[in-house]
């Protein structure tokens, strides 16, 4: 095996799906207590889930809040990120865990409106700054370098319904303070920074087989995403000047797109899907400029994008250092007719015939994560970090409390060969942080029993459990990949 001495192995969360605690000691409501994370930026393929438990279709609208929804359920939703598996209470517990497992780094997310409960504050709640510093402290007492994502889906819920969300560009002086708060605040004890979560999934699942999208979508999305960028760009300009040891990166959902059939349109086809899917957010947030594909996208659509000389400037002087991406699956594009369509939480494509499925959909293809870092490695030149990987699954628990979960170490196992590979190409990998290392309620659905941890968390879906934590046979898997340094697969 081929990982460099000093790889960071570990786990990554994100605080609006594991934290709870929505409404204790000043945090103000969040978007994703809402609506199910993943519906944030992709919101054509979720439900949400009322208080009897019944799914509902997203409305029309994107990123729209069902009507009458949001405070009504928020008393008693049964399937809440607002609950989570509370982290909040249960940190020091949880990262006892991940130290027995020998993590080098936890990634984690700060929630905005714990920090900023409306968003739009000039001075941050003093108790929240005291949670993460609590967090970063007691994980540095088990040497895990802390991974930090500024924003993981969950703009306060104020912002959104006061100023429209990421649509109104006043956000960007918004978000610029909150992670210049963040660098000021826990200058020392974090180092290492990412500025979006999955910052693509706004315009890459906008349409996809069958999925339709009106100009005037695609005209927000791009908006959206500009301000997104201009705010990663000047949150790296600020985190560079608080502390020159930061190191930034962009984050994106990393998908391997093939096309169906070797049909010149398909081929054309699926060029297109990663320039407008995952290339055009890592173009601009690596090399500091549109590229040149970006006119063709925007005129397809009609969208006349507002840019200010000025956020050009940004644009350029706020290049990340490092580029940070989510791999579960490969998906497959075609412009010919499919009928057996299979999918993501966000995604849905043609089935891969040289693929096994998950049970919610997801093609398990390692080949494809090799793929994806030697072609991003070849594109930017910058150290890569797998930031998620992972097989959301159902598990058992046992009688005697025993949890056998050998197809998630298969997973596992094969996706850490096929990064081995890509090393030994010559790829920059410096980082492999598997999705919900602990488990933690689901982005795309909002459901627990999808799992996807190395520590079961007893919380179930009909509101159940007792939130106690224990071992999957996973556990002691990845514990002995850690202490080997990849090597004991
Ligand atoms: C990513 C999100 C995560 C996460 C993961 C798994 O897109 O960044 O927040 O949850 O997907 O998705 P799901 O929870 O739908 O299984």
């Amino acid at each position: 095996m081929s990982f460099p001495k000093g790889f960071l192995w570990g786990g990554a969360t994100a605080a609006n799906q594991c934290e709870g605690a929505w409404n204790v000691d000043g945090r103000g409501p969040a978007l994703t207590d809402v609506k199910t994370g993943g519906s944030v930026n992709a919101p054509r393929l979720v439900t949400y889930i009322d208080k009897d438990g019944n799914p509902h279709a997203e409305p029309e609208s994107p990123r729209g809040i069902p009507e009458g929804a949001h405070y009504a359920v928020l008393d008693d939703y049964l399937y809440p990120n607002h609950d989570g598996i509370d982290f909040y209470h249960h940190y020091k517990e949880d990262i006892a865990l991940m130290g027995e497992m020998g993590f080098k780094t936890f990634r984690m997310s700060i929630s905005w409106s714990r920090l900023f409960p409306n968003g739009d504050e000039e001075v941050p709640n003093q108790k929240g700054i005291e949670f993460y510093r609590n967090v970063f402290t007691e994980l540095r007492k088990y040497n895990i370098e802390p991974l930090v994502t500024i924003w993981h889906f969950d703009t306060p819920l104020y912002l959104e319904e006061h100023y429209g969300g990421w649509k109104n560009r006043k956000l960007i002086g918004f978000y610029t303070r909150f992670a210049k708060t963040c660098f000021e605040e826990f200058k020392g004890l974090v180092k290492y920074w990412l500025t979006f979560n999955e910052i693509n999934n706004t315009v890459m699942f906008l349409e996809m087989f069958g999925n339709t999208a009106s100009d005037e979508d695609y005209q927000n999305a791009y908006q959206i995403l500009h301000h997104q960028f201009v705010a990663s760009a000047k949150a790296v300009q600020i985190g560079h000047e608080i502390d020159p040891e930061n190191k930034i990166g962009c984050m994106i959902c990393g998908i391997t797109f093939y096309p169906m059939t070797c049909d010149p349109s398909d081929i054309l086809l699926n060029r297109h899907t990663w320039e407008q899917g995952i290339f055009y957010c890592g173009d601009v947030q690596c090399k500091g400029k549109y590229p040149t594909y970006a006119k063709r996208l925007w005129k397809e659509h009609n969208v006349e994008l507002e840019i200010l000389p000025e956020d050009l400037e940004d644009l350029k002087k706020g290049t990340v250092d490092m580029y940070s991406f989510s791999y579960y699956m490969s998906t497959v594009v075609t412009t010919h007719t499919v009928t057996d369509k299979v999918g993501g939480n966000f995604s849905a494509g043609a089935r891969n015939e040289y693929l096994q499925y998950s049970d919610w959909g997801w093609a398990t293809d390692p080949t494809g994560l090799q793929y994806y870092l030697e072609m991003m490695y070849d594109r930017y030149e910058l150290p890569l970090l797998i930031v998620e990987n992972g097989l959301g699954a159902f598990d058992t628990v046992e009688e005697d409390g025993s949890i056998h979960d050998p197809f998630r170490i298969d997973y596992y196992r094969q996706h850490i060969q096929a990064m081995d590979k890509a090393i030994q190409n010559g790829v920059d990998l410096i980082a492999y942080t598997t999705w919900g290392c602990i488990d933690l309620v689901s982005a795309g659905t909002g459901e627990m029993r999808k799992r996807y941890g190395f520590i079961y968390v007893d919380k179930q879906d009909d509101g159940t459990g007792d939130y106690s934590r224990s071992r999957k046979d996973s556990f002691y898997w990845y514990k002995k990949v850690i202490a080997s340094n990849g090597e004991n697969l």
